[in-house]
Formats: C-alpha cells, sequence, structure tokens
C-alpha cells in the first residue's frame, strides 16, 4: 500500500498536558497501517492568543500512513474528541489539538483542511519541534524550511526528551 508521510503537530494546556500528548503519540502510532518515523523533543511555550491561560506543551511527530488525508483528519479529529476536547473559547485552553501540518508534499484546501497548515511557518513552537525532526525539510512550493528559522522566537523550552 502506497505510504505518504506526513507531519503532526500535537498542542495541549490543560488536565495534565504532558500525559494528553503522550498517549495521544502513542494513539497516532495505532492508527490503521500507519507508523511512527520520528518524535520531536516535548517543547513548553508560552500561548499565543489570550494571554491568561496556561503555557502550552508542543511537540511533532513524522508518520507514514496509508490514509487520505482527509481519512486522516477524521482520525485526528476522533482522537481529539477522545480527549474530550472543546471548542469553547476561540483560541482558548484546549486539551488536545492534533495539526495535520504537511502530507506528503501535497498541498490541500478545501472547507476541512488546509496544508500546509497556514501557521506553519509563523509559529515557533510547530516550526522549532519540526526543524529538530526534519532539518532538511522542502514545503510543498520548493521552499526550505529551515528559511523560516530567522525569526526564531525565544518562547519554546525543551521540557523532556522523546519518549518512544
Ligand atoms: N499557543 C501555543 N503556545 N501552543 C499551541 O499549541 C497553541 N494552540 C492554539 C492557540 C490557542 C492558538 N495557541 C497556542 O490553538
Amino acid at each position: 500500500m502506497k505510504q505518504v508521510t506526513v507531519y503532526i503537530g500535537l498542542g495541549s494546556n490543560i488536565n495534565d498536558p504532558l500525559r494528553q500528548v503522550k498517549a495521544a503519540i502513542g494513539e497516532l502510532n495505532q492508527l490503521p497501517g500507519s507508523s511512527l518515523v520520528a518524535q520531536s523533543s516535548i517543547y513548553r511555550s508560552a500561548p499565543m492568543g489570550p494571554a491568561n491561560q496556561p503555557d502550552f506543551i508542543n511537540a511533532v511527530v513524522c508518520m507514514k500512513t496509508p490514509l487520505s488525508a482527509l481519512a486522516l483528519l477524521d482520525e485526528l479529529q476522533r482522537i481529539e474528541q477522545f480527549h474530550h476536547r472543546v471548542r469553547k473559547i476561540e483560541w482558548g485552553p484546549r486539551t488536545l489539538d492534533l495539526d495535520l501540518l504537511l502530507y506528503g508534499s501535497e498541498v490541500i484546501e478545501n472547507e476541512r483542511l488546509s496544508v500546509p497548515h497556514p501557521g506553519l511557518i509563523h509559529r515557533a513552537f510547530v516550526l522549532e519541534p519540526l526543524l529538530e525532526i526534519a532539518p532538511d525539510l522542502l514545503l510543498p512550493d520548493g521552499s526550505r524550511l529551515s528559511n523560516y528559522a530567522a525569526s526564531k522566537v525565544l518562547d519554546v523550552v525543551l521540557v523532556q526528551d522523546s519518549i518512544v
């Protein structure tokens, strides 16, 4: 079966965020026909958006999967639901956020998905863990991911090394 290399961003800032993120990585590894290829360290970052919420725990994983982008999105949303994600406040606290960052070298634009993820090159809490596991990555437009790291912000702090 054809396997696509995908990158997924994880974030959590309530209800034991470190546990949420570690558990989600294990659940991602169980997706049908899919396997974890690489996992970033786990980072702590100040909230982007309203500041009156806890710091976030963030990580990025690389996987190989036979799932289509939409089937993968369904699975990510199922895992988010399983973690009792509630979408109450825009840019507010969350138990688990799973973002499909890159799906092979595809550009996907529809009502459910924007890939590459629009925040990818702007958010240090995505860019830094992604660069850690894919320092030579090229984006679908041919640009080099590491070129976006120049404006590196310093609010991302390594909290723990890889767990798998
Ligand atoms: N801020 C940080 N630092 N990390 C996140 O994962 C994150 N996710 C979000 C918002 C609320 C925008 N802010 C974030 O969805």
